[in-house]
């Protein structure tokens, strides 16, 4: 196998730390969105888990919500779960709370700890695939699994 850049082998090894049983792979074709994703990885778009960054407009507290390829995040929805309003961070300050690049944000390893919730959506399928930090770093896994090694609470996103 070849060699991972550094950003997917550091998601490779937290994997590992966590018990997470994955193998971090570099696609041919870019995985930046959840559609590109799919379509590299010969999946549905649901299948898809998106890795998305917002903080509390009360406490400024970072989340990371793992949340379906094919759902739109119903922000009042998961506000009124967390007990306060969302706001979108912008890519300077996603990189700077996960250490990654947007695009590339996986569901774990990140520069700080962040809150993690998961799409109940995403508990359906079989396997499921994450970015692993690139635009071309992939792993699959099964949900539930990604749900025990994140931490992650189980809510609906829309
Ligand atoms: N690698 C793929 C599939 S796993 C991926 O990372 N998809 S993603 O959906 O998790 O990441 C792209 C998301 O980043 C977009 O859905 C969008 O919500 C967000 N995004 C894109 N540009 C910006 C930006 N400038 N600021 C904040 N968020 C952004």
């Amino acid at each position: 196998m070849s060699k991972l850049p550094p950003s997917a082998q550091k998601v490779q090894d937290v994997a590992l730390a966590l018990g997470l049983d994955i193998a971090v792979r570099e696609m041919a074709m870019p995985t930046r969105t959840a559609e590109e994703a799919a379509a590299a990885c010969g999946v549905t778009v649901g299948q898809i888990v998106k890795s998305l960054v917002f903080t509390g407009a009360t406490s400024r507290k970072p989340y990371l919500l793992l949340v379906s390829g094919s759902n739109r995040v119903n922000e009042k929805g998961v506000a009124a779960h967390l007990g306060e309003k969302l706001k979108r961070p912008d890519a300077d300050a996603v990189r700077a709370l996960t250490g990654f690049a947007i695009g590339g944000i996986p569901p774990f390893g990140h520069a700080t700890p962040l809150a993690t919730y998961m799409d109940r959506d995403l508990l359906q399928y079989d396997i499921v695939w994450a970015a692993a930090g690139t635009p071309k770093a992939v792993f699959r896994t099964e949900p539930a699994k990604l749900r025990d090694a994140t931490g992650a609470a189980v809510i609906d996103m829309k």
